[in-house]
C-alpha cells in the first residue's frame, strides 16, 4: 500500500510499519501480522479486514467526565471547518498507510464538523467524501462501514429513532440518509447502527413497545433506501446493554437476533460485536459471537477490551491472547465474518499523549489477532478438540439420537425408549482437558 502524505507530515517518525517475525525487537514492527500469509485457506488481511476508527484514532483527544482532552492534534488547527477535515483526513489516510491497514470506519461527525442547518453539514459532508474518495483510489484503503452520530447532539438526548418527539426523528432521518449516502459514495461494505441512546433511564414514562417499533420502523425505512439506492453490502446493528442509558434495546446478541426476525430485517442485517459490550451484558465476547454465528449473523467485530475492574466502557486495546484465540475458534469455525471485518473501537489512554502511541496500539491489537489465529487453526487442525467435541455428542449420530434429531420420534417413543434404557451412564464434560488444551498450543 502506498503511503499518502498531505501537505503536511503528521507522523514523521514512522514509516511504514513492517512485519519483522516474533523474534523482532523493534517496537514498530509486526510480530504477527504479516498481511499475505495464509492461515486456514485465506490471507491474514482477508481473514480479519482490520479498520482504524476515525472516531478514536483523529477525534478523541482524551477527555473523560473528570476532566478535558490531553492531546492536542496538530490537525485539528485551521481556521475554518472545511480545511480541518481536509487535514484531519490527510492525517488519517497518513496513519492508515504507513500502518498498512486495508480499511477505516466513521461516523458522518467524525468527518466533518456539524454546520449550523442540516444543508450546510450535508455540503461539508460531500465535500469530504469527494476527497476521501480521491484518496481511496490513491491507496487503496477502503472504507469498511459508515454510520451517522446519533446520539451527542442534545437534540439526541431522549434518542433519535426512539425518540418521543416526531420532530427529533424526522432529523435523524435526514442525517441518516446523507450517512447512507457517503457510505454508498465510497463504496461501504457495511452500514452500523449502534444505537446511542436507543433505550431508556426510566419506564415511568418511557411507552417500550411504541419505541421499539419506532426503531423498527427507522430500519426498514433506511434497509429499504439503501437497497433501492445501490448499497449492496451489509447493515449491521452493534449490541450494548447500557451506557449512556440505562437499558438499550440492543441489549445483547440474543436480543438483537429476536428483534430483527420479529420486524422482518433478518435478510439484511446482520450483528457488528464488540468486546467492552459483551463485558457490559454479562457475556464472553466469544458467547455473543457464538449466538450470533448460530444464527447466521456473524457480520463484523468492534475489536477492544474492557477493565474487568470498572463499569463502563473503556475501549482499551484488545491484548488479552487467551480471549482472542476462543474468539478466533469461534470465527474460524463459522467460516469467517460476514460482509465486516475487524474495527478497532479502542482508544490510547488518557495519559498516552504522544502520537506514536496510537502506532503501538494497533500494532499491538493486530498482532494479538494475527498471533490468535495462528493457534486457534493449530488448535482446530493438530490437537484433539474438534474430535472430542463431536465424540460429546456422538449418541445423536444414530439410533434414538439421531431418529429424536430427525424429528422421527414422538414424544411418545421418545419416553419408551428411556423407560427401557433406564438411568443412563455418567460422562464426564471434562473442561479442564479442553481449558488445558488451549495452554498446550499457546506457543
Ligand atoms: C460505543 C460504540 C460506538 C459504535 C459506533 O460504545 O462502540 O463507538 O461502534 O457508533
Ligand atoms: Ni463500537
Ligand atoms: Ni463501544
Amino acid at each position: 500500500m502506498p503511503v499518502l502524505i498531505g501537505d503536511t507530515e503528521y507522523f514523521p517518525d514512522v514509516g511504514p510499519v513492517p512485519y519483522e517475525g516474533p523474534d523482532s525487537d523493534t517496537p514498530l514492527a509486526f510480530k504477527h501480522y504479516d498481511a499475505d500469509r495464509v492461515v486456514a485457506g485465506r490471507r491474514m488481511e482477508d481473514h480479519f479486514r482490520f479498520a482504524v476508527a476515525y472516531w478514536h484514532a483523529f477525534r478523541q483527544t482524551g477527555g473523560d467526565p473528570f476532566g478535558p482532552g490531553t492531546i492536542s492534534f496538530p490537525w485539528d488547527r485551521a481556521a475554518t471547518a472545511e480545511q480541518r477535515a481536509r487535514d484531519r483526513m490527510d492525517a488519517a489516510f497518513e496513519f492508515i498507510t504507513k500502518l498498512g491497514v486495508p480499511y477505516y470506519c466513521f461516523h458522518d461527525l467524525d468527518l466533518v464538523d456539524e454546520g449550523d442547518t442540516r444543508a450546510e453539514t450535508r455540503a461539508r459532508l460531500r465535500d469530504i467524501v469527494a476527497y476521501a474518495k480521491e484518496k481511496q483510489e490513491a491507496s487503496g484503503a477502503r472504507l469498511l462501514w459508515g454510520t451517522a452520530n446519533l446520539f451527542s447532539h442534545p437534540r439526541y438526548m431522549n434518542g433519535a429513532a426512539t425518540n418521543p418527539d416526531a420532530d427529533v426523528v424526522a432529523f435523524a432521518a435526514s442525517q441518516l440518509k446523507d450517512a447512507i449516502d457517503a457510505t454508498i459514495a465510497l463504496g461501504g461494505r457495511g452500514y452500523v447502527f449502534w444505537g446511542g441512546r436507543e433505550g431508556y433511564t426510566t419506564l415511568l414514562h418511557t411507552d417500550t413497545k411504541r419505541e421499539t417499533e419506532h426503531l423498527a420502523r427507522f430500519l426498514t425505512m433506511a434497509r429499504d433506501y439503501g437497497r433501492a439506492n445501490g448499497f449492496e453490502g451489509v447493515f449491521l446493528i452493534e449490541p450494548k446493554p447500557m451506557e449512556p442509558t440505562k437499558h438499550q434495546y440492543d441489549y445483547d446478541a440474543a436480543t438483537v437476533i429476536g428483534f430483527l426476525e420479529r420486524h422482518g430485517l433478518a435478510d439484511d442485517f446482520k450483528l457488528n460485536l464488540e468486546t467492552n459490550h459483551a463485558t457490559l451484558a454479562g457475556h464472553a465476547m466469544e458467547h455473543e459471537m457464538q449466538v450470533a454465528a448460530d444464527a447466521g449473523m456473524l457480520g463484523s467485530l468492534d475489536a477492544n477490551r474492557g477493565d474487568p475492574h470498572n463499569g463502563w466502557d473503556t475501549d482499551q486495546f484488545p491484548t488479552d491472547l487467551t480471549e482472542t484465540v476462543r474468539m478466533m475458534l469461534v470465527l474460524l469455525r463459522a467460516g469467517g465474518l460476514q460482509g465486516g471485518g475487524i474495527n478497532f473501537d479502542a482508544k490510547v489512554r488518557r495519559t498516552s499523549t504522544d502520537l506514536l502511541d496510537r502506532f503501538h496500539a494497533h500494532i499491538g491489537g493486530m498482532d494479538t489477532f494475527a498471533r490468535a489465529l495462528v493457534i486457534a487453526d493449530d488448535l482446530l487442525r493438530n490437537s484433539d478438540l474438534e474430535a472430542m467435541r463431536a465424540a460429546r455428542y456422538a449418541s445423536f449420530d444414530a439410533g434414538h439420537g439421531a431418529a429424536f434429531e430427525a424429528g422421527d420420534l414422538t414424544l411418545e417413543a421418545l419416553a419408551e425408549i428411556g423407560d427401557r434404557l433406564g438411568e443412563p451412564a455418567q460422562t464426564s464434560g471434562r473442561q479442564e482437558r479442553y481449558e488445558n488444551l488451549i495452554l498446550q498450543h499457546i506457543r
